[in-house]
């Protein structure tokens, strides 16, 4: 056999199997790369569930429809007490822990008791968000007024949010805070309206827990089917520009089209006292049903729930990450 022969036939498979080698290389590069980014993508897409998506709006409507159910809820009444109960034993069994704020209203109507409802979701920082919103009916004389979209539901959406928050690990503590006696017995005035959210900043400014709160997002007015939510022209723009800029990133932007409001709601006090607050409220049902008995349980969705809640979930994300 000639030395080149021998040469050829040992150089030959090596210059196959490093082709091959190549061959593969490039394969993996070209072809399994690419499928383990899009699968990488996929995963996310579908099965890694980002936390707003676990807003649950059917689970919230049947918060809603068991808290009308209970009738008309004036601060003091029988129908409000059961009202309270249910909030605090749902929140117990999520696995929140629940505090009631009692104290006596002195209101154009007499003395009446009232009571704050707050669960606490702690976290790792001690840093607090308030998510609050008001449980109380207004008092219409001669109307069974149940309120299913005013104080019906921001309740049944802190239930829902609750339940979510208290699934997950948080770096910020949340505080679900329930008002009593939002509104007015006569006529809303600077003494006559937000009992509850006025006690509860004067009490935490006395105590020193009001520089823990970082931000206070208040939902008022958020169950109408036709949700069209404004820009609260008192609110704290920072803030504001948060939770909208989170409305347009989950393609919400219709339901948050923003013409500007004043609206003196439940945040007032706090703003009063410095702390960052926003009112996500709906003020077109002013125009039809607002605080007459026309306001029940056919004029609110599941949908409008659950894109407020999901709002309100994405703007707590970014407010958990950048926190201290
Ligand atoms: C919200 C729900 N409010 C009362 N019930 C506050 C409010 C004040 C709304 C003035 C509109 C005008
Ligand atoms: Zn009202």
């Amino acid at each position: 056999m000639e030395l080149d022969e021998v040469a050829g036939g040992l150089a030959a498979p090596v210059t196959i199997r490093r082709r091959r080698k190549i061959q593969t290389r490039k394969t993996l590069i070209l072809f399994v790369g690419p499928a383990v980014v899009v699968g990488w993508f996929a995963w996310h897409r579908f099965y890694a569930v980002p936390m707003w998506r676990s807003f649950d709006g059917a689970r919230a409507f049947e918060d809603l429809q068991n808290v009308v159910h209970f009738g008309p809820r004036p601060p003091g009444s029988p129908a409000l007490e059961k009202t309270r109960q249910y909030i605090s034993v749902e929140m117990e069994v999520d696995g929140l822990e629940v505090w009631h704020d009692n104290f006596t209203a002195v209101t154009p109507a007499g003395d009446i008791p009232m009571t704050n409802v707050i669960g606490i979701v702690p976290g790792e920082s001690p840093s607090v968000v308030v998510v609050a919103g008001h449980y109380d009916t207004a008092r219409l004389e001669g109307m069974p007024f149940v309120g299913a979209n005013d104080g019906g539901s921001s309740t049944a959406l802190l239930l829902e949010l609750g339940r979510v928050l208290a699934q997950r690990k948080n770096r910020l503590t949340y505080w679900l805070v329930y008002f009593d006696g939002e509104e007015a017995f006569r006529q809303w005035s600077p003494t006559d309206s937000l009992y509850g959210s006025r006690h509860m900043a004067e009490q935490l400014a006395a105590d020193g827990r009001l520089k823990k709160i970082r931000a206070l997002i208040l939902v008022d007015m958020v169950g109408d089917r036709h949700l069209d939510i404004l820009r609260e022209s008192n609110s704290t723009p920072w803030l504001q520009a948060l939770v909208f800029g989170s409305a347009r990133q989950l393609g919400y932007a219709n339901s948050f089209s923003g013409g500007t409001y004043p609206v003196e709601d439940d945040h007032v006090p706090f703003l009063k006292r410095g702390v960052a607050a926003v009112d996500i409220i709906d003020l077109t049902p002013f125009h039809t049903y607002h605080h007459t008995e026309a306001d029940a349980i056919d004029k609110c969705s599941p949908q409008s729930l659950q894109l407020v809640g999901r709002v309100v979930l994405a703007t707590i994300d970014k407010l958990d990450r950048s926190g201290q």
